[in-house]
């Protein structure tokens, strides 16, 4: 391997990211030792394993991702802007979309995901924590290193350019020899490892620690959401961590697997990686459909209309979601018989995802509605998504296919439901979820402001897609000459597309606007019920106390919190004598922190080939396992007087405000 890049040079905009690495972690140092903040730094957050804080910090660290896939995106469309552009060479535009489409969905759409499991779930079941505190801690730093070990590439290295799903033989080192296509295999691997233990602890902790009072079916459906993707989860990612062993050892240690000699197939790849890859979209639009169900429900004033079906579609898509995968290469040459199984299974996952839409619909049928951000977001989301559903079953006709197969086309469908589904579906999570966490609302003017620029935004950059992908225009291009820009007329459409996407980009702007601004002059919620709501995170405080519910509740059926303020108002709520018992809490830890540090030096030596850097990591991690094995003394129990003092202050925060407003 040739390492005489180490540091990559050349392109101002690299050095202007040195630059700009350099001062932000001086700044941050600086900030950290002038308000002698380290401790704190360590004590509350990186060793915690409070499933609020863990939630907190994946919504930092995936809104940081998005800014980044952002400005990739940009970068972009600025080439593709006119015809003829020289603003980024030919290999530099690889290295974008590589890095835009796996930050994208590795390292912004799966955290974000997880911020919101770990946000809501607990809170929703009315549970103290995950099953597995410990473990969440250890996920979020394997994504964490995982995502920061893929960005550094950037300036340290060189990025990857083989695609987002990297196929062979271009992704193996005859024609990827840099270090760039490890850094993709080593930052998915170590990340794909955390998303994989928390699908297990999100299964476990829906089906072992709700309150007991709780059966399945008395669940929220965000909570179901939930379990469908996580179980989704549990299917698809042994498959990628696999297949990323298998490109490792091609790679490294001169295997055969999909390379075009030495009897391996390049078109195995390409399977296993849509074995995963598929299940994975769904993955991330499943709690999506979660969101929105909540959300619906709440501002119409109403229990969700048919929820047996609702449930029953989420896993009918979490399983028909499995039998899908070759729809993405139709064109590989299997033939009539194969394609027509794969496309019918493609084609009926709309029926469900049809069901979950009527349903939303059916809900807001003579409901109170109040429009509020959330809703906006779903209001959005609506037709956005439907178009882009119906574009994918036009993709799913094999024979179509053909003519649409790597074609703008594809592009616009595919950001069509990952933006109108998944974006929007999280942003709408975001504005909902948020007072509990934080315990003040994100302003709506700014809010507004953002909504409708992300909405115009969305429209005016991939509408012009799909007619561009009909006038020929293929994806990952990097740029096209002036006869395809006039005569073909690709360069006014691409130029709108453009615009678009700057649009979006002031829209992000806006939000990061919208939430500094807020978390000073946002309106206040010491009710813990910013939104009069039906499920139980909305029955405690806002920001919850670290044990969240002082006694597990009980619950009476669906939307209990819901029926419960009901009673309290007619008078007819029974209050139970209150009797607190001692809390088993689990005691933060610094290991997964080390671990992840250990799996940073693995995973950054075989980058670099290094063996006996990627060795040392390696037994690093080993002996962090073996001292985790032999720490007894990891949980506590809070005392009924510190419950019962929490409990008070707490109560007495919510009655002064109670007595403020009354005034
Ligand atoms: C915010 C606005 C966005 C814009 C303007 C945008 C723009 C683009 C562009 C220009 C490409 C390259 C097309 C090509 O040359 O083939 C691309 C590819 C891609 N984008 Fe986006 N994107 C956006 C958001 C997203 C989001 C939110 C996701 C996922 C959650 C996403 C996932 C992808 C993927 C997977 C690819 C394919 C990369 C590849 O070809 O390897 N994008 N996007
Ligand atoms: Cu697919």
């Amino acid at each position: 391997m040739n390492t005489s890049h180490f540091f990559v040079t050349g392109d101002p905009m690299i050095y202007g990211a040195d630059v700009s690495i350099v001062l932000v972690t001086i700044a941050i140092i600086f900030y950290l030792s002038y308000f002698k903040k380290w401790g704190w730094l360590w004590r509350e957050w990186i060793t915690t394993v409070d499933h609020k804080r863990i939630g907190i910090m994946y919504l930092l660290a995936s809104l940081l991702m998005l800014f980044r896939g952002g400005v990739d995106a940009i970068l972009m469309r600025l080439q593709l802007a006119v015809p003829n552009s020289h603003f980024l060479a030919s290999e530099h535009y690889n290295e974008i979309f590589t890095t835009h489409g796996t930050i994208m969905i590795l390292f912004m759409a799966m955290p974000f995901m997880f911020a919101l499991f770990n946000m809501v779930v607990p809170l929703q079941i009315g549970a103290r924590d995950v099953a597995y505190p410990f473990l969440n801690a250890v996920s979020f730093w394997l994504f964490f290193i995982g995502a920061m070990l893929f960005n550094i590439s950037f300036v340290i290295g060189g990025s990857a350019s083989a695609g987002w799903l990297s196929y062979p033989p271009l992704s193996e080192s005859q024609f990827s020899p840099g270090p760039g296509q490890n850094f993709w295999i080593w930052g998915i691997q170590i990340s794909g490892i955390g998303s994989l233990a928390t699908g297990i602890n999100f299964i476990v902790t829906i089906l072992k620690m709700r309150t007991p009072s709780m059966r399945l079916r008395d669940m929220p459906l965000f909570t179901w959401s939930v379990l469908s993707s996580s179980i989704a989860i549990l299917g698809a990612f042994p498959i990628l961590t696999v297949s990323l062993v298998m490109l490792t050892i091609d790679r490294l240690f001169g295997g055969h697997f999909f390379t075009m000699d030495g009897g391996g197939n390049p078109m195995m790849w390409v399977n296993l990686i849509w074995m995963w890859g598929h299940p994975e979209v769904y993955i991330v639009v499943l709690p999506a459909f979660g969101v929105f169900s909540e959300v619906v429900a709440n501002f119409s004033k109403k229990r969700i209309f048919g929820y047996g079906s609702m449930v029953f579609s989420m896993i009918a898509i979490s399983v028909v979601s499995y039998f899908t995968w070759v729809h993405h290469f139709f064109t590989m040459g299997a033939g009539a018989d194969v394609n027509i199984v794969f496309a019918i299974c493609t084609m009926i996952i709309a029926i469900p995802t049809g069901v979950k839409i009527f349903n939303w619909i059916f809900t807001m049928y003579r409901g109170r509605i109040t429009v509020t951000q959330p809703l906006l977001w779903f209001y959005a989301f609506v037709p956005t998504f439907l178009v882009g559903g119906a574009t994918g079953v036009m993709l799913a006709a094999a024979p179509a296919d053909y003519q649409y197969h790597n074609s703008y086309f594809l592009i616009a469908h595919f950001h069509q439901v990952l933006i109108g589904g998944v974006v929007f579906g999280y942003l709408a999570g975001l504005y909902y979820w948020w007072p509990k966490l934080f315990g003040f609302k994100l302003n709506e003017r700014l809010g507004k402001w953002a909504f409708w620029l992300w909405q115009i935004g969305f429209y005016v950059c991939f509408m012009p897609q799909y007619a561009l992908g009909f006038m020929g225009m293929t994806r990952r291009i990097y740029t096209y000459n002036a006869t395809m820009g006039w005569d073909m007329g690709w360069a006014p459409l691409n130029f709108i597309s453009t615009v678009g996407a700057f649009l979006m980009g002031i829209g992000f702007i806006f939000q990061a606007w919208q939430i500094i601004y807020s978390i000073k002059h946002g309106e206040r919620d010491v009710t813990g019920d910013a939104w009069d709501g039906r499920t139980l995170e909305w029955s405690i405080p806002s920001p919850p106390p670290v044990y969240n519910f002082a006694i597990l509740p009980d619950v009476k059926g669906r939307d209990s919190w819901w029926y419960q303020k009901q009673e309290m108002k007619n008078g007819t709520y029974q209050e139970q004598p209150v009797k607190y018992e001692p809390i088993h809490m689990p005691k933060n830890s610094g290991i997964p922190f080390i671990m992840s540090g250990f799996w940073f030096v693995a995973g950054f030596g075989f980058t670099f080939e290094w063996m006996w850097m990627g060795v040392v990591g390696l037994i690093g991690v080993v002996l962090t396992l073996f001292a985790r094995s032999f720490q007894y003394d990891t949980d506590y129990y809070i005392s009924v007087e510190e419950i019962e003092r929490t409990e008070k202050a707490l109560a007495q925060k919510r009655y002064a405000s109670v007595q403020r407003t009354a005034n």
